[in-house]
């Protein structure tokens, strides 16, 4: 029997794995091969899933809890999707927040189910800027020590390093932010892609396609250091119906909303490592508004756009932010009252935006409890064949 190939994507909060797996998914069904994404979250309700089915890919959540911590969560989602479309590859993203994925889900995959997948070497994502940051090649604002404690431990468990967003830098920075790699975590290939722009992707995806995840031992990690460090970070997901008496632009709407938004994380001085939410009309399958901010210094930006002026819709919000959660669901009130003065009655008499709270969850994710943790490489099963 062919096995199917397990790709994850991880890398910091906002690095772009998303979009990554979203190019990656098209890579993979252009060459005529099934696809099934998983998407992963701490709490529930989450852009990424929504976004990517906007896609037209078929998705799984597990929300709730890490990869690593819900391990059989895992399996049920790739078994779900195998029963639907029986995937020749299926493409995971962790949470943004998670490390040690090597030890707590490649080598237990494979050592439980290597012979039906093959485990592709695990890929860190990174943010050219935030990592420059973190290496201390450039100036700005920085996450406390813990957090980048974690941030330090994803890049060293990679086994493919990808500098993303290459469309920020000059050919300069890139050769420095290169070389500061090189030098910190040697050994690791290193690819440098824009998945925006749809550029530098290729290698990395044949890479991705046609290895298998070497056979090394996992780093030494711990624990209580990187639960400490993600409990730093404050999460928020939250979802609002909203209702304009109006012809409402979603996309405007949704842009100024994210601004509120980042004016009041500022004035908290609450570093964002991303903020993003999506707007679609109710009923509406194929229109949905996505807006970004993965660095407090920059201007949110509109991902996907809506269509069509709206009146009635649905509004999904996932902020992560070294900050308290309590802190982020207040901003969250403001900019949202704020917003809805914005957009109050004009003086032709007509209705502004009212939101409604369906469902929200503020919290600071709890200590990492990997199910397995396999420090040594298992036994490989046969190669795998036919996918690249
Ligand atoms: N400039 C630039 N921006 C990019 C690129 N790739 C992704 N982005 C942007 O980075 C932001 C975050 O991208 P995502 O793909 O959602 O990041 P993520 O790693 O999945 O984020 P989390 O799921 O929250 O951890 C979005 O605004 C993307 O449009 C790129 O190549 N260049
Ligand atoms: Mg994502």
């Amino acid at each position: 029997m062919n096995r199917a190939a397990y790709i994850m994507i991880g890398g910091f909060l906002g690095a772009g794995k998303s979009t990554t797996v979203g190019r990656l998914a098209r890579f993979v069904t252009d060459r005529g091969k099934s696809v099934g994404l998983i998407t992963n979250d701490q709490g529930s309700g989450l852009v990424d899933t929504r976004s990517l089915r906007h896609q037209g890919f078929a998705v799984e959540e597990i929300a709730g809890g890490c990869f690593c911590c819900r391990f059989d969560s895992l399996k049920d989602a790739a078994a779900k999707l195998d029963s639907a479309s029986r995937p020749d590859v299926f493409l995971a993203e962790p949470v943004g927040s998670c490390t040690d994925l090597v030890a707590t889900v490649s080598y237990p995959l494979r050592r439980l189910y290597g012979d039906r997948y093959s485990i592709a070497p695990l890929s860190v994502v990174l943010d050219p800027v935030r990592a420059g940051r973190v290496l201390e090649l450039r100036p700005g604002r920085k996450f406390s020590n813990k957090v980048t404690y974690v941030y330090r431990k994803q890049l060293e468990e990679a086994q493919i390093l990808v500098i993303n967003k290459r469309d920020l830098l000059s050919d300069d920075e890139a050769q420095d932010l290169r070389q500061a790699l090189e030098t910190q975590y040697p050994g690791r290939r290193i690819f440098e892609v824009s998945a925006r722009e749809n550029e530098g992707l290729e290698p990395w995806f044949e890479a991705l396609l046609a290895e298998e995840a070497p056979d090394e031992a996992t780093m030494d990690i711990d624990y209580q250091l990187y639960g400490e460090g993600e409990a730093l970070l404050g999460w928020l997901n939250a979802t609002l119906r909203l209702e304009s008496q109006r012809e409402l632009d979603g996309n405007a709407w949704l842009h100024d909303l994210a601004a509120r938004f980042q004016e009041r994380l500022m004035a908290l001085g609450a570093e964002v490592a991303h903020l993003k939410m999506t707007l679609a009309p109710s009923g509406a399958m194929k229109d949905l508004a996505l807006v970004n901010l993965v660095n407090l210094d920059f201007v949110p930006e509109v991902g996907e756009r809506l269509q069509a002026p709206l009146r009635r819709g649905q509004l999904v919000v996932n902020l992560r932010a070294e900050a308290a959660p309590e802190v982020l669901r207040q901003c969250l009130q403001e900019a949202v009252e704020a917003t809805a003065e914005g957009a109050a009655p004009s003086s032709s008499g007509q209705g502004g935006v009212q939101l409604t709270l369906e469902h929200v969850e503020s919290f600071r994710p709890g200590q990492p409890t990997p199910v397995h943790r396999d420090a040594t490489p298992p036994h490989r099963a046969t190669s795998r064949e036919g996918l690249s």
